[in-house]
């Protein structure tokens, strides 16, 4: 039995700060019709996908720091986005900046969903992985101020029966992290979808940009590999507002082989047929959780969050 999901990965090149969410929803309608005429039956868009990556900025008027969050999803700006899917019948997958009110107050997330074919949103995400820091720092090249402009996520990493799977999402720094991976593997998820917006340069450790291809397909390989799951990983990429993003996006199978990888830092979309049933073999073999994992073995993972190296 073979269940294939087609599936296309729009990257998407620079959002420079002039643009609009109108003439962005433009570019992302047409990737949606280029999914369609290549088949496919979801489309996953980058992190942050509807504005340029604003925590390279330091910012301090909170109105201008909310006008890159979206209140509801769709809003009036995003809707064309959905009605053309559904036109299409196609389902897909994108991030934003998410700004909500629960509990009585405000609360701002870097968030991405799963939409179904039938235009629902099925899942909901928001990035627990916060990389970069919470203060100006202005040696800096270029800031990376997630940890100032969003909360941690606050719904874990859930998976969700779609697309005749069972798929999960994560975003860009939440790969680098195994854990990530492995708390939807112990859910039996078959597909992640995941954005990022990854610069060439990381101020603090400018001895790995030479490295920052490799790192990027190497942390989307080993978790799609060590969890049997295929894994979708989508750019932001190119020169945006003076910060060069890698691309790179790819779709890697269970076995932890790219399938297929983009080969420009523009919009460009790619497209796989995703089997699900090839999970099955790294799922009951090598990869069978309940056969072979040792938990009793791994509590520090959890009770312990710094490394503390012998005295
Ligand atoms: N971006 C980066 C990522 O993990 C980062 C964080 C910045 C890593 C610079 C390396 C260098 O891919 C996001 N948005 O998490």
């Amino acid at each position: 039995m073979t269940r294939i999901v087609t599936v296309g990965a729009a990257q998407l090149g620079p959002i420079q700060r002039s643009h609009s969410r109108a003439q962005v929803v433009a570019r992302l309608v047409e990737l949606l019709r280029q999914a369609h005429a290549m088949g496919c039956d979801l489309v996953v868009f980058p992190e942050l996908a509807l504005t340029t990556f604003f925590p390279r900025w330091f910012m301090e008027d909170q109105a201008a720091i909310d006008a890159f969050f979206e209140r509801e999803m769709p809003g009036p700006e995003t809707r064309p986005l959905f009605e053309e899917a559904g036109r299409l019948g196609l389902g897909f997958s994108i991030g934003y900046a998410e700004l909500a009110t629960e509990e009585g107050r405000t609360r701002r997330f870097n968030t991405s969903i799963i939409v179904d074919k039938g235009g629902r949103i099925v899942g909901k995400y928001r990035k627990i992985h916060l990389p970069g820091h919470a203060e100006n720092e202005p040696w800096r090249a270029f800031q990376h101020l997630e940890k100032r402009y969003f909360e941690v996520g606050n719904l874990g990493w859930p998976v969700w029966r779609a697309f005749g799977g069972v798929m999960g999402m994560c975003i860009c720094n939440d790969r680098r992290w195994p854990e990530t991976w492995r708390v939807m593997g112990l859910q039996g998820v078959e597909m992640v979808m995941l954005g990022y917006n990854t610069p060439e340069h990381n101020p603090p450790a400018p001895d790995q940009d030479p490295l920052s291809d490799f790192h990027n397909h190497l942390s989307m390989q080993a978790g799609a590999y060590q969890n049997g799951t295929w894994a979708v990983g989508v750019a932001k990429a190119g020169l945006e507002e003076g910060c060069m993003l890698i691309g790179g996006s790819a779709i890697i199978a269970p076995s932890g082989e790219i399938a297929a990888q983009a080969v420009s830092r523009d919009d460009e979309l790619i497209v796989a047929r995703c089997d699900l049933d090839r999970c099955l073999s790294y799922k009951s073999t090598i990869f069978n959780f309940a056969r072979h994992r040792q938990p009793h073995a791994y509590r520090m993972i959890v009770e312990r969050t710094g490394a503390e190296p012998p005295p």
